[in-house]
């Protein structure tokens, strides 16, 4: 299975890392740390160095109860991280709930859409169908983060997770979006128990044929499993959790901790290959 992302080849099959670059000052494990420009382009400059294959900015927190950011205050802290990330030459996707800062992205150079609100407003798919880039849909029981840990509650968690992704794919190819990601959204309006169902049974995710990115980084259930408080020591479950997901059938991890999960990765390749 192949992912095109500004005109590379990526083969899914090897597992992909996708590396979190947070221009934010509340992201909940590593919140003030890439604010400024010139921090976030040497952290993106690292995770390239670690083996980073895709680079996902985003400028707003997304985290449960973490507070709305304006459509302005996001631009402002994406885009110049963005055109400064384009001599990387690695690709880079837009992690934003806004279809106005998508489009700004997109210009300055995004090529991936990562809508953690699951193209619930259709302008975003109707922006990554003109701009002929692939979608990333999360699974959120609500849009608005602050509210969603309310709604933590299901039948089957699997069977409403999968039954979303699939309306909302199906709604962004028809609309010409030319390639839609998979992504149940762990902590998005999920306890541990829901988020480790999910992860148990991720096969029936992967069985529906589309690419499947996971991220489970530093999450709350990482430090329920360790009993690791600091989000930013997690990364032993982290790696564990990813492992995991990489023999269910994940496709693309969304990490922090690029080095450590690049080492993992080399791993299990040579097991699996
Ligand atoms: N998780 C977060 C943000 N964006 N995008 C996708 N596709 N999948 C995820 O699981 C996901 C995501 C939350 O993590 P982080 O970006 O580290 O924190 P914050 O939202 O506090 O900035």
């Amino acid at each position: 299975m192949q992912l095109v992302l500004g005109g590379r080849q990526l083969d899914l099959r090897r597992g992909l890392l996708m590396g979190i670059l947070n221009a934010t000052p509340d992201s909940f494990s590593d919140g003030g740390d890439y604010l400024q420009t010139e921090k976030a382009l040497a952290r993106a400059r690292e995770m390239a160095a670690e083996g980073a294959d895709i680079i996902d900015v985003g400028a707003e927190s997304t985290r449960p109860g973490a507070r709305a950011v304006s459509i302005e205050e996001e631009k402002k802290r994406l885009l110049p991280v963005l055109r400064g990330l384009e001599p990387l030459g690695l690709p880079v996707s837009v992690d934003t709930r806004k279809p106005e800062v998508a489009e700004a992205a997109l210009q300055a150079g995004a090529r991936l859409l990562n809508d953690v609100s699951g193209l619930r407003d259709e302008r975003m798919i109707t922006l990554a169908a003109r701009y002929r880039v692939p979608v990333v849909v999360v699974h959120s029981p609500l849009d608005d983060p602050a509210e969603m840990m309310r709604h933590a509650r299901y039948g089957d968690v699997v069977s409403e997770v999968k039954e979303f992704l699939l309306t909302q794919a199906q709604r962004a190819l028809s609309a010409g979006v030319p390639a839609v990601i998979l992504d149940p959204g762990f902590g998005f309006g999920k306890k541990l128990e829901h988020n480790l169902e999910l992860l148990r049974r991720l096969p029936e995710l992967a069985a529906l044929g589309y690419p499947l990115l996971v991220g489970l980084s530093r999450k709350r259930s990482i430090g329920e499993l360790t009993g690791v408080q600091r989000p930013a020591e997690r990364v032993c479950g982290s790696v564990a959790a990813h492992l995991q997901a990489l023999g269910r059938g994940a496709n693309i991890l969304r990490v922090h901790d690029v080095a450590a999960h690049r080492e993992a990765l080399a791993v299990w390749r040579a097991v699996e290959e």
